[in-house]
């Protein structure tokens, strides 16, 4: 049976379990972050599928051309296109990360051309389209997801020309002067101009990516929404004074979309309610003595902000010796995948200042940062957040960021503060942050000193807004918007 609902997205969406020598596909053991989201999707629909890559060897290449199920998840089935390490390290590690990665975050110091192989992107994204378009039904939806699948939709589209295609993206889209930086602009807004909806996480970004697309091609503005009615989805005037929600190019329509993720509080929530949770949440708080926790979660990546943050702490610690002892910063900043030689430099920094840090500062009985660089438990994270004072999230740019909203969430509105970069697409939903400016010592300063000594009434008040705002504007809100949206799509292309 052919499927009505194909998902691209990199990542496989199971545990991949051997056992006496038999593989099994589990759901995953400890589901956080968007592929929960994307799986529930496929809730309503009698046949999907998933596609994503999985690295093998020569060899192996035929074995994996098969599809697989996850176990207790049968409606849907999943391709892995299977690529080699070369291609793996060429289309993932380096084109995508030294390329476009530095170019969607803004960081047009960090792009790096020269080891870059377009082609071999391209034919990966084409391999890609190709076991979607094999799978799928003639008008099914084709959602492919994020920046290192850009080139998908032009070769769905070639193969199946009455596919429903739709795009997200996870990361910032940037500005005119910043995204044409890159040589291959025409070919993947071209790419991205044929699908018939593109969806991001704010309207800053969906407008980014109008006003490229209309600096290289005749694209023709169909319907625009001013501020005042661009209320939904979130309920705040999304900081841009008008939003295109149409386009049209080469006589097809193209939906323009802003909408973030959110997060799933019903989940959180369960989890923290496990009397394990619980058990771990005292024993985190015994071992806490009485500290005021500040907690930081996050990769390593240059984009996230560690540096700065861990520079203002030591700042903190220089400028206010009565803290020694008082505060406790937990970072977890998991560790990029083995190989990918652009995070080398950002991890060995952050931990050269952690190690600086603690050495400056530590005491017999305190060290103000523990440092964990591989994955805490979803569930540990989780007591974290419900036991810090302080949720401190400084990236230099970010396309929205969960952390922020799952630290509301796991707070139920009853206090706490959360310091959020202005650079982020969550600051322009949770404006009741601590909004900060990593680039600015001083504010960066004056944010931690205000999160330190405030009221708890005022914690409680921005809390709540926050709280409101992100369990209505939850995942479930995203994907019945969503759903919506893809059903309004005309199911035959003229
Ligand atoms: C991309 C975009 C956008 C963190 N430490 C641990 C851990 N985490 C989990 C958090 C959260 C997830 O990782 C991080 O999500 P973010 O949204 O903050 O960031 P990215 O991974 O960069 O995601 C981003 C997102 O896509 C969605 O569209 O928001 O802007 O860059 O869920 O909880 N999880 C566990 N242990 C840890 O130590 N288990």
């Amino acid at each position: 049976m052919k499927s009505s609902l194909v998902i691209l997205y990199h990542r496989e969406p199971y545990d991949e379990v051997v056992e006496n020598g038999k593989i099994y596909y589990r759901p995953q053991k400890s589901p956080n972050g968007i592929l929960p989201t994307l799986k529930s999707f496929f809730a309503g629909v009698e046949q999907g599928t998933w596609v994503a890559w999985k690295q093998v060897n020569a060899k192996q290449k035929k074995k994996f051309e098969e599809k697989v199920t996850v176990e207790g998840e049968g409606n849907y089935a999943v391709c892995r296109v299977p690529l080699t390490a070369e291609q793996v390290k060429q289309f993932y590690h380096i084109t995508s990360k030294e390329a476009f990665w530095p170019i969607l975050h803004s960081f047009p110091g960090h792009f790096t051309y020269a080891t870059s192989d377009w082609e071999n992107f391209k034919n990966v994204n084409r391999l890609f389209a190709e076991a979607a378009c094999r799978e799928a039904a003639d008008d099914a939806l084709i959602w492919v997801h994020d920046y290192n699948l850009w080139m998908a939709p032009q070769y769905i589209r070639e193969l199946k020309p009455n596919a429903r295609i739709a795009f997200f993206h996870h990361t910032p889209f940037p500005s005119v002067d910043i995204f044409n930086i890159l040589p291959w602009r025409e070919e993947i807004i071209g790419s991205l101009l044929c699908c018939d909806v593109v969806g991001f996480h704010i309207p800053r970004y969906s407008e980014n990516f109008v006003n490229v697309a209309r600096s290289l091609f005749e694209v023709e503005v169909v319907e625009t929404v001013p501020a005042a009615e661009n209320l939904t989805p979130v309920g705040i005037a999304l900081a841009e004074p008008e939003v295109t929600s149409k386009l049209k190019y080469k006589g097809q329509l193209v939906q323009v979309d802003p909408c973030p993720v959110g997060t799933n509080p019903k989940h959180i929530q369960s989890l923290l309610d496990q009397p394990e949770a619980q058990t771990r949440f005292e024993e985190m708080r015994e071992e806490l003595q009485g500290r005021k926790l500040i907690i930081a979660a996050g990769r390593v990546d240059y984009v996230k902000g560690n540096r700065e943050l861990l520079e203002a702490y030591e700042r903190l610690l220089e400028r206010q010796p009565d803290q020694h002892g008082k505060v406790q910063l937990v970072v977890t900043c998991v560790k990029a995948a083995a190989g990918m030689k652009v995070y080398k430099v950002t991890q060995s920094q952050i931990e050269q200042l952690v190690g600086k840090i603690n050495g400056r500062f530590a005491r017999l009985d305190w060290t103000p940062i523990l440092l964990f660089t591989e994955p805490v438990p979803f569930r540990d994270l989780l007591c974290y957040y419900r036991l810090a004072d302080i949720c401190w999230t400084t990236p230099l740019r970010d396309g929205l960021n969960l952390v922020a909203k799952e630290y509301v969430v796991a707070h139920k509105g009853e206090g706490g503060v959360l310091i959020l970069s202005e650079f982020v697409g969550a600051a322009v939903e949770l404006p009741e942050a601590v909004l900060t400016n990593p680039y600015s010592l001083d504010r960066m300063d004056e944010s931690i000193d205000q999160a330190l000594v405030m009221p708890e009434a005022e914690q409680k008040k921005r809390m709540a807004k926050m709280y409101k705002t992100v369990t209505h504007y939850d995942v479930q809100y995203w994907a019945d918007h969503l759903i919506n949206l893809y059903k309004e799509i005309p199911s035959a292309k003229k």
